[in-house]
């Protein structure tokens, strides 16, 4: 709870900074979609986790597509990305269960369907993977 109070601060003081500064040198604190199409199958989105978000929380695929995630939360926050089911719906996928707060993980997605996720660490923390 401490540190996520902290992190929330930290956040605060971040978009604060963003309002202060006009034009690109703001780009850092633009807040990423919250979905997008990957363009090609092959091309591997990347989910970043930072600031206790993914982002994007939704990203749409191609079957045989690899889905990237990229732990940016350091030293901070740890996270996991975990499978869930969501209300019974959704398939499921290894996902990365254990906490870390940096390196990557990537998963290869060849079953067409919705993929629930979630951090164990941070229970309001939830994404989806849409597989076409
Ligand atoms: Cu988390």
């Amino acid at each position: 709870m401490r540190r996520r109070t902290l992190a929330l601060i930290v956040g605060l003081a971040g978009a604060a900074a963003a309002t202060a500064i006009p034009g690109a040198a703001a780009g850092e604190h633009v807040p990423a979609p919250r979905s997008f199409v990957a363009a090609h199958a092959g091309k591997a989105p990347t989910v970043r986790i930072k600031n206790l978000k993914y982002l994007p929380d939704q990203v749409t695929i191609r079957r045989g597509t690899a889905v990237r995630w990229q732990w940016l939360d350091a030293p901070a926050d740890s996270h996991t990305v975990t499978s869930i089911r969501h209300r019974g719906h959704g398939l499921r996928f290894p996902g990365h269960p254990d906490a870390q707060w940096t390196g990557t993980y990537s998963y290869a997605f060849r079953r067409a369907g919705t993929y629930y996720y979630m951090c164990t660490v941070h229970d309001f923390m939830h994404g989806k993977v849409v597989v076409r």
